[in-house]
């Protein structure tokens, strides 16, 4: 049996969720508490990461504990061979998917992560404290007043974790804009992202944009429906979940008040996020430095600056 440690909302872990469903494994899942992390303390921390992140595996059988979205899926691939195939294909295929497993893990999932989690402060901050929260506290930051205070603390925690308050200055909204419009074009006409075969790079695309579902700048963009269509379809295919709460959560808050929109910059930026030779790049910022005491401001006032509430998208506003 193999045991899945996760944070349910995570695109990397719904990434290995989506893997195991697929290919017919038999495991379980253990939610992790994001704040000590405790259940994965006992299982040793690999050499290339400064501290552990979910998902990690471990598999009864062999005795082996993975942590690293795409090491995990190379594990599964090269223990289960009998399993449907996450790598088909020739060795140029292989390889081919395997790159794109680390372009994806950084190029898209680090942004998309940034991205959503800024919505959801934007747009319902109340429900960090239901995503993080929930398990903690008997029920009580479930109470109007803590949820709410409990939710703008976990959003200056996050943005400074995360660095969200950057994400205008970097003009990383227009980078990643620019790096899935050549996906969007590059797959034209293609039922699969890489070769003639479904694989690990259709499973790790399909999650790692879903945070962008709710980011209108993304989610409505008209050029780029095709990449939210092909994460439907996938999800739909691997037997995945078609709503996570953030999704809910915000198309709750939207029924109520319109949708945070960006005022459109026109601007030439690239992801400025590097792999590590077979590895992905990771984005996690010490929480606890001398930057926190200005996280406040960024939380409160630059997160929000260029952000406007309004229904419908305009030629300025998307
Ligand atoms: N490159 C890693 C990224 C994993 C990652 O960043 N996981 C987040 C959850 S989405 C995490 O565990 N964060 C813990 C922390 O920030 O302390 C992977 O592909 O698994």
């Amino acid at each position: 049996m193999i045991t899945l440690y996760e944070l349910h909302w995570s695109h990397y872990c719904e990434k290995i969720r989506l893997a195991l469903h697929y290919m017919g494994l038999k495991w379980c899942m253990v939610g992790i508490d994001a704040f000590n992390k405790s259940q994965l303390h006992e299982h040793p921390l690999p050499a290339h990461l400064p501290g552990h992140t979910v998902p990690a595996i471990h598999d009864a059988r062999t005795g082996r504990f993975v942590m690293d979205s795409t090491p995990i899926l190379r594990y599964l691939a090269a223990n289960y061979p009998e399993a449907p195939n996450l790598f088909p294909g020739d060795q140029t295929n292989r390889e081919a998917i395997d790159a794109k497993l680390v372009e994806f893990d950084t190029l898209l999932g680090i942004p998309a992560r940034r991205f959503g989690y800024t919505q959801v402060i934007l747009e319902c901050p109340d429900l960090l404290a239901d995503l993080f929260l929930s398990h903690r506290g008997r029920g009580l930051f479930s109470a109007p007043v803590l949820r709410s205070v409990a939710g703008a603390c976990l959003g200056i925690l996050l943005s400074k974790r995360f660095a969200f308050h950057r994400s205008e200055s970097l003009g990383l909204y227009e980078a990643l804009e620019a790096y899935l419009l050549q996906l969007a074009a590059q797959l034209e006409g293609r039922a699969f992202i890489v070769g003639d075969m479904f694989s690990a790079a259709d499973i790790a695309f399909a999650a790692q944009i879903r945070p962008l579902t709710v980011v209108p700048f993304f989610a409505e963009h008209p050029r780029l429906q095709g990449l939210f269509e092909r994460h439907l379809q996938t999800i739909a295919r691997c037997g995945g979940e078609s709503h996570f709460l953030y999704q809910t959560g915000i198309a709750n808050a939207r029924k109520h008040k319109p949708p945070v929109r960006r005022r459109l910059r026109t601007l030439t930026a690239s992801l400025p996020f590097q792999s590590h030779g077979d590895l992905s790049a990771n984005d996690q910022n010490h929480i606890w430095t001398w930057g926190m005491l200005a996280m406040p401001f960024h939380y409160f006032v630059s997160l929000r600056s260029g952000k406007v509430r309004q229904h419908l998208a305009t030629a300025n506003v998307r």
